[in-house]
């Protein structure tokens, strides 16, 4: 590692067993060096983070919890799973935390093991709205083995109406409320669907998954004093590795520790659990109460610097990391957009828009978000260049031209040069 934590000379090891695998992976690195990634569920872990998830911890096998394992030999594991659910606890200010969950799918898929009976109903965003498949979408196990009914947004502001989810919720019953999804560009009103909630005698499930770095990092509110059960993934804005957390009251620990092992998962990968534990470490920073900080200063300058190019933001703008734009009165689709911005350097995933008239496939829009820029230091100064580069390369797909995408992608090489990402190689 060199003096400023940049990892050098990496993967001799795997260059000499399997070079096809070590040259994808360094190639993946170039990518991710020399690319403005802008999808707003993926980050740069640090130094620290990406060398706990390649230690000798995958090895080892530890079915069960602290304490009450099924295998021998725990006792370097224990304590990381201890510290790992300790620092969660206390970074998010909750009596119990599960580190365990594989990832975001499984952790929701626990949630239903814990409070639910196939068959019963549960409402959450609708996908195309901006939601997650496992809130209770069709095609995921959740909307098949359970009921899934569907809130969105209202059509003339972008935004969830808490009006329109209680009468749903009165009509409907559901056993489980999800709020929270992947296209929410606005703050969650946690106290409003815990109102709802109780109403309605649901378990009510907070999925902050994209925003549990801006929750830590204090640049969200918390919905710990709202909801039954948060659950999060590890790897967007919190900046930690693949994984997942649930975080619940003393009430709810027994039945959510008993609903991820033995109910859905065998042995956690101890590998992820250190990791988590290092993420949530430098969570709990100042640094990276900053860093919340800047991401949602750089998506709001981003917005601003959009929309003053013609382009329509759902919901006019952000609260949060991200961005959802609609490009229909761009004239283009918002897989073109997205592949054309892939060639110029800008990473950025399509996106259905709220009432999309085009299918899931070839949508309207566009999801971005500044977690990842905001890691290599770009700050709000930069975000007028980043909406000039997606105007000039959308404008072009919008004409039939390739134009722009050339200096475009030559100008973001430049501009990163000059910000070296965490975790990559200089
Ligand atoms: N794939 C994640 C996202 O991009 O938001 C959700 O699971």
């Amino acid at each position: 590692m060199d003096i400023h934590g940049h990892v050098t000379n990496r993967h001799h090891q795997l260059a000499a067993v399997d070079p096809e695998i070590a040259s994808l992976v360094r190639a993946e690195e170039l990518l991710q060096h020399d690319t403005l990634r802008l999808i707003p569920s993926e980050n740069y872990v640090s130094a620290a983070v990406l060398e706990a998830t390649g230690t000798v911890l995958t090895n080892k096998y530890s079915e069960g919890y602290p304490g009450r394992r099924y295998y021998e030999g725990q006792q370097n594991v224990d304590p990381i799973e201890i510290i790992a659910r300790e620092r969660a606890q206390s970074l998010f200010g909750v009596d119990h935390a599960n580190v365990q969950p594989y990832s975001g799918s499984p952790a929701n898929l626990a949630v239903y093991l814990a409070f639910a009976k196939p068959g019963d109903t549960v409402l959450g965003m609708s996908l195309p709205m901006g939601g997650h498949l496992t809130h209770g979408w069709g095609v995921s196990a959740t909307g098949t083995w359970f009921r899934g009914v569907r809130y969105g947004v209202r059509a003339d502001t972008g935004r969830t109406d808490l009006d329109e989810v209680r009468d749903l919720a009165l009509r409907e019953r559901p056993r489980i409320i999800f709020c929270g999804g992947t296209a929410v560009p606005r703050t969650v009103d946690f106290a409003g669907f815990a109102s709802i909630a109780r109403e309605v005698d649901a378990t009510l499930v907070a999925d902050v998954s994209h925003i549990a770095g801006l929750i830590a990092g204090g640049v969200h509110p918390s919905p710990v004093d709202h909801v039954d059960v948060v659950s999060t993934t590890t790897h967007k804005t919190l900046r930690g590795p693949r994984g997942a957390m649930l975080l619940c009251g003393r009430e709810h620990a027994k039945a959510i520790d008993k609903a991820v092992f033995p109910g859905l998962q065998g042995g956690p990968h101890n590998h992820t659990t250190a990791a988590i534990a290092v993420a949530l470490r430098e969570a709990a920073t100042d640094d990276f109460r900053t860093y919340a900080r800047q991401v949602v200063a750089n998506a709001r300058r981003l917005g601003e610097e959009l929309a003053a190019r013609d382009f329509d933001l759902v919901s006019g703008g952000t609260d949060t990391h991200l961005l959802l734009i609609d490009l229909s009165r761009r004239g283009v689709a918002g897989k073109p957009a997205a592949k054309a911005l892939d060639r110029a350097g800008i990473v950025v995933n399509h996106n259905t828009v709220p009432f999309d008239r085009r299918s899931p496939f070839d949508p309207s829009g566009i999801r971005i978000g500044t977690p990842a820029l905001t890691s290599r230091g770009l700050t709000e100064e930069h975000m007028a260049l980043v909406a000039r580069w997606i105007d000039r390369v959308v404008s072009d797909v919008a004409a039939g031209s390739e134009g722009g995408v050339a200096t475009v992608r030559a100008e973001v090489r430049e501009l990163l040069a000059g910000y070296p990402a965490p975790g990559l190689p200089v």
